[in-house]
C-alpha cells in the first residue's frame, strides 16, 4: 500500500472512532493534547487563558486543582530604575573600551550604568482553587484528560463506582471568567469541598459569603525595596443543580450530592496602568462575576465563537499516521525516532493557541511564561526580558494571522517610548531607549547583572515590530501613529552613537552581544564592548525603516538627511577569519563557541538583511556561524534556530531543530532545552518564547515574504512530503488562502491581495496563472514598497559582491499585478 493511502486509512479510522465513542476517543489525532493520567506536576497540567486570566488544569479525580493567574499581579509599584551616574561616566567608559580595557569598562558600567534598584519586579501567581471530592474511588478507571485546541476547552473524564464523571473548563474570551462545569452520569453523585490556597502572605484573607461564594484577597509583596501595592481579589461562585451547599468552616464551601455544578471564577486587581494603581479589585472582580449568566451552554458557545474567529484562521495539514492516535506525552517521547508529521502541526497550532490565550488587546504582553506561573518569584521574575525573549513571543503574531494579539506589545512599546525618555536622559541623550528588560511598571534602566545590563538598543528591536506590522498590513494610519516612536528612537542614536577610532565607524558603546563573551587571547573576561554586529543590524534596521516611513508620513529634510548620513557610517557586517559572520567588530569569534544566543544572526532572522539572493557572501557567512554554533541548546535558542535554518533555506536542518526542541524533559533548570509533557517549551525551566519561536519557524519553512518576494515553500523538509497550509499572511497585504504540495513540490497556491499592488512570487518551480506561463522578472527589485523595502534593497555589504549563490537552488521570480480583494491561483507549469 502506498504511504499516503496508509495515512488516509488511519485518518478515517480515527474519525470513525471519534464518531463512535464520543469523548473517550474524541479528537484523537486532531488538534488535541491528551493524556491517560492526571497531571502530577505543573508542567503536566494544561493551560487555559484569555489573555488576562490564566489557569493550569490538573484534572485530578480526587483532589483537583485549578492554578490561577491574573496578568497584572506583579510585585512592587510604580518606580524608576535609571542610574543618575551614567551621563558623567560615559566618556570614561568609552575611552576604556577604545583602549581595549574592556574589563575595566565593564566594572564601571556596573557602578555607573547598571540600575542600582535591582533586577525589576516579579510577576506573581494568585493561588489555586482546590476541589477535594468525596466518594470518588482513587482506583478510578477509563481516565482521559484533554485540551482541545479547536475550542480552548479542557475536559477530564473517568469512571468511579460505575459513575462517569466529566469536568470541563475554559477561561472565557467572551466573559472574563474561568468557568468550570462538573457533571456525572448519575444524579446526586457530585460531592466536594472547595477552598482557595495562595503562596502570598501579605494581607491575605480567604473567606466565604453566603453558602455559594469563596473569596481570596491579597496584596503582592515588597521587592527590592519597592513596596508591593497590587491588590487582588479572586471570587469563586459555586452553583449547584440538585444537592445542598453548606459552609463547614470559614474558608471552605461544601457541596453534597449535586447532579451538576458550575463554578465561576473571577479575579480583579487595582492595577489600571503602569503609573496608576487606583482601581478597585473587589468592584472589578464582582463586575466580571455579574457576567455569569447561569446558562453554561450559552457561555461555552460564546467563548468558543470568540476563540474560533482567531484560531480558525490558519489550518496546517502535514499528514497523519498511527502516531497521532497516541497520548501527547508518548508522542513527545517518540518524536525523535517516529514519523509524526501531525505532531509538528499540533505544536505549531499550540503556539497559536498560547498566543491567543496569553496576549489579548488591552492587556499585558505575554511575559517569559505567557501568563502561567505558580510562584511568587518565577524564573527571571517572569519579566518582559527583551534581548530575545519578549520579541520572540511575537514572531508568530503577524505571519500566523493573529495581528490583534500583537497589540499588547504595541502598547508596551508606546509605554516604554514614554518611560524610556528617562533611560535616554540618563546618558544625556534625547529620544528614548530601553535596556535588557522591563516589568509591568515599564522601567527602562539597565537591569540584570553587571555584564548583561548595558544594552541600550532594545528600542531599535521594538521598533522593528512596529515597522513589520506595517509591512504586513500596509496600514498607513497605524504607521502615522507610531512614526514618532521610531523617530524618537533614532534621535536617541544620533546622540548615543560614537565614532570608534580605528575605522571611523559609528558604533553603540558601551554595549554587548547578548549575552556572550568574546574569546580574546584565550580568555573570556568580559562582555561589555564597543560596537557589535547585532548593534549595527538593529540600529541600521531602525534607521532605514524610519527613512522608509518618513517617505510615507513626511518629515523634514534635515531629519532624513541626518538619518541617511548615520546609516552610511554604521559599522558594517564583516566576514571573519574562518568565513563566519563576525559577532563583534574584532574577529574574536571562537568556532567552538556554542552560546545559546546567536545575536549576530539577527540580520538573518528576525531581520531582513541577509539573503541568499541579494548578498550571498553574507548568507554563506551566516550559515558558517550557525553551523559552528551547533543545534542543541536552550528551548528558545532552538526555536530561533528553526527560524534561522528556514531563512537559510535548509528545511531539513530546520526540521532537525524541531526534533531537538521536542526532546522530552522534566528538568527544571539548565541549558538542555526541550519540551515538557504539556508541550510547554523548556529552557529549562518553562519559558514560553521557545513555543512561539518554533511556531514562527514552521511558518517560515512554508512561506517567507521578507526578501523582496513571497517565497513559496522556501524550506520544506523531506519529512513533510505533502501538505496544505491556509491562512498565513505575507507582507504586502497578501493572504495565502491555500498552498498545497505533494512529493515535496508545490501543487497549487491561491493568494488574495488585500491592498492591490505588485505581488512578486518566488518559487522553485516555474508557474502559470490562469493557464498562462508567467514571464520571469527582469528587474531585481519589485515595485511593491511593502515587499521591497530599504532594509532589503540596501544590504550592508560591498555592492560589487556576486548576486547569485551557487549553493542556493535557483528560483523563479514573477511579478503579478493585483487588485485589492482579488484572488490569484498559481500552479506549476505542466
Ligand atoms: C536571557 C537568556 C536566558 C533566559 C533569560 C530569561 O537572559 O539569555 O537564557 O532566557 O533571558
Amino acid at each position: 500500500m502506498k504511504r499516503h493511502a496508509i495515512h488516509s486509512m488511519f485518518l478515517s479510522l480515527s474519525l470513525c472512532l471519534v464518531a463512535l465513542t464520543g469523548l473517550a476517543q474524541s479528537s484523537t489525532g486532531r488538534l488535541t493534547l491528551w493524556y491517560e493520567q492526571p497531571a502530577r506536576r505543573w508542567v503536566e497540567a494544561l493551560p487555559l487563558g484569555n489573555g488576562r486570566l490564566g489557569a493550569m488544569v490538573y484534572g485530578n479525580p480526587t483532589n483537583d486543582e485549578y492554578q490561577l493567574n491574573e496578568e497584572t499581579v506583579w510585585g512592587g509599584s510604580p518606580y524608576n530604575n535609571t542610574n543618575p551616574m551614567a551621563k558623567d561616566s560615559l566618556a570614561r567608559i568609552r575611552q576604556l573600551l577604545f583602549e581595549g580595557r574592556n574589563a575595566h569598562a565593564q566594572a564601571m558600567v556596573g557602578q555607573a550604568i547598571r540600575s542600582q534598584t535591582g533586577q525589576g519586579m516579579p510577576y506573581q501567581a494568585v493561588g489555586s482553587l482546590r476541589l477535594r471530592f468525596e466518594g470518588v474511588d482513587k482506583h478510578y478507571t477509563d481516565y482521559r484528560r484533554e485540551l482541545d485546541l479547536e475550542t480552548a476547552v479542557t475536559t477530564s473524564q473517568f469512571t468511579s463506582h460505575g459513575v462517569t464523571f466529566t469536568r470541563e473548563a475554559f477561561t472565557s474570551l467572551a466573559d472574563q471568567l474561568l468557568v468550570i462545569r462538573l457533571t456525572a452520569s448519575e444524579t446526586k453523585s457530585i460531592s466536594f469541598n472547595a477552598t482557595f490556597t495562595t503562596p502570598h502572605t501579605e494581607d491575605v484573607t480567604i473567606s466565604t459569603r453566603d453558602n455559594d461564594e469563596l473569596r481570596l484577597a491579597g496584596r503582592t509583596g515588597d521587592h527590592e525595596g519597592i513596596p508591593g501595592r497590587v491588590r487582588f481579589m479572586a471570587i469563586a461562585r459555586v452553583e449547584c443543580e440538585g444537592g445542598t451547599q453548606t459552609v463547614p468552616d470559614s474558608t471552605t464551601l461544601h457541596v453534597e450530592a449535586a447532579d451538576a455544578v458550575t463554578i465561576y471564577v473571577s479575579i480583579g486587581t487595582n492595577f489600571v496602568n503602569y503609573h496608576d494603581i487606583s482601581g478597585d479589585e473587589v468592584e472589578t472582580a464582582e463586575a466580571y462575576l455579574r457576567r455569569a449568566t447561569g446558562d453554561y451552554a450559552a457561555m461555552r458557545c460564546a467563548h468558543i465563537d470568540a476563540y474560533r474567529v482567531l484560531f480558525g484562521r490558519v489550518k496546517l495539514e502535514l499528514g497523519t499516521n498511527e502516531q497521532a492516535l497516541k497520548p501527547t506525552d508518548q508522542r513527545i517521547r517518540e518524536f525523535a525516532t517516529a514519523d509524526d508529521p501531525q505532531m509538528a502541526a499540533l505544536y505549531f497550532q499550540f503556539g497559536r493557541y498560547l498566543l491567543i490565550s496569553s496576549s489579548q488587546p488591552g492587556g499585558q504582553p505575554a511575559n517569559l511564561q505567557g501568563i502561567w506561573n505558580y510562584k511568587l518569584r518565577a524564573p527571571w521574575d517572569g519579566k518582559f526580558t527583551s534581548n530575545i525573549n519578549l520579541e520572540m513571543n511575537y514572531w508568530p503574531a503577524e505571519v500566523t494571522a493573529l495581528p490583534e494579539m500583537h497589540e499588547p506589545l504595541m502598547q508596551l512599546i508606546r509605554d516604554v517610548s514614554v518611560t524610556g525618555r528617562e533611560a535616554a536622559a540618563m546618558y544625556g541623550c534625547r529620544g528614548w531607549t530601553m535596556h535588557v528588560g522591563t516589568d509591568i511598571w515599564r522601567v527602562t534602566g539597565a537591569i540584570e547583572n553587571i555584564a548583561y545590563c548595558c544594552w541600550p538598543v532594545c528600542n531599535a528591536w521594538l521598533c522593528h515590530h512596529l515597522w513589520d506590522r506595517y509591512l504586513f498590513s500596509g496600514d498607513r494610519q497605524f504607521l502615522r501613529q507610531v512614526y514618532p516612536i521610531m523617530r524618537s528612537a533614532c534621535t536617541f542614536f544620533f546622540d548615543y552613537l560614537v565614532e570608534e577610532p580605528r575605522n571611523g565607524w559609528f558604533v553603540v558603546a558601551p554595549s554587548y552581544s547578548p549575552e556572550n563573551s568574546p574569546l580574546v587571547n584565550g580568555q573570556r573576561r568580559f562582555k561589555v564592548v564597543a560596537g557589535t554586529t547585532m548593534d549595527s543590524q538593529l540600529v541600521g534596521d531602525l534607521m532605514r525603516n524610519t527613512l522608509s516611513a518618513a517617505a510615507i508620513v513626511g518629515d523634514t529634510p534635515a531629519f532624513t538627511d541626518s538619518l541617511s548620513s548615520y546609516v552610511g557610517r554604521l559599522a558594517p557586517m564583516q566576514i571573519g577569519r574562518w568565513g563566519q559572520l563576525q559577532e563583534w567588530m574584532d574577529d574574536w569569534d571562537d568556532p567552538d563557541d556554542h552560546h545559546r544566543h546567536v545575536s549576530h544572526l539577527w540580520g538573518l532572522f528576525p531581520g531582513h538583511q541577509i539573503s541568499a539572493y541579494r548578498n550571498p557572501l553574507l548568507f554563506q557567512a551566516a550559515r558558517t556561524s550557525l553551523m559552528a554554533r551547533g543545534d542543541h541548546s536552550t528551548g528558545w535558542s532552538m526555536g530561533w534556530k528553526v527560524c534561522l535554518w528556514a531563512r537559510l533555506l535548509d528545511g531539513n536542518h530546520a526540521f532537525s531543530l524541531i526534533r531537538e526542541q521536542m526532546t522530552p524533559t522534566t528538568a527544571e533548570k539548565g541549558e538542555q532545552g526541550g519540551t515538557y509533557p504539556n508541550l510547554f517549551d523548556a529552557h529549562p525551566p518553562f519559558q514560553i518564547d521557545g513555543n512561539f519561536g518554533c511556531t514562527a519557524g514552521i511558518a517560515e519553512m512554508l512561506v517567507q515574504s521578507h526578501d523582496g518576494a513571497i517565497h513559496l515553500l522556501p524550506a520544506l523538509p523531506d519529512a513533510w512530503p505533502q501538505g496544505t497550509v491556509s491562512g498565513l499572511r505575507c507582507r504586502g497585504g497578501f493572504f495565502l488562502d491555500e498552498l498545497s504540495w505533494s512529493d515535496g513540490h508545490l501543487s497549487t497556491v491561491r493568494l488574495t491581495s488585500t491592498l492591490g499592488g505588485t505581488m512578486r512570487i518566488r518559487s522553485a518551480v516555474p508557474l502559470c496563472l490562469d493557464g498562462q506561463a508567467l514571464t520571469p522578472v527582469t528587474s531585481p527589485i519589485s515595485d511593491n514598497p511593502l515587499l521591497d523595502v530599504q532594509s532589503v534593497r540596501r544590504p550592508l555589504i560591498d555592492p560589487s559582491a556576486p548576486i547569485a549563490s551557487s549553493e542556493v537552488a535557483q528560483a523563479y521570480e514573477y511579478d503579478i499585478p493585483t487588485e485589492a480583494g482579488k484572488s490569484y491561483t498559481l500552479v506549476p507549469l505542466p
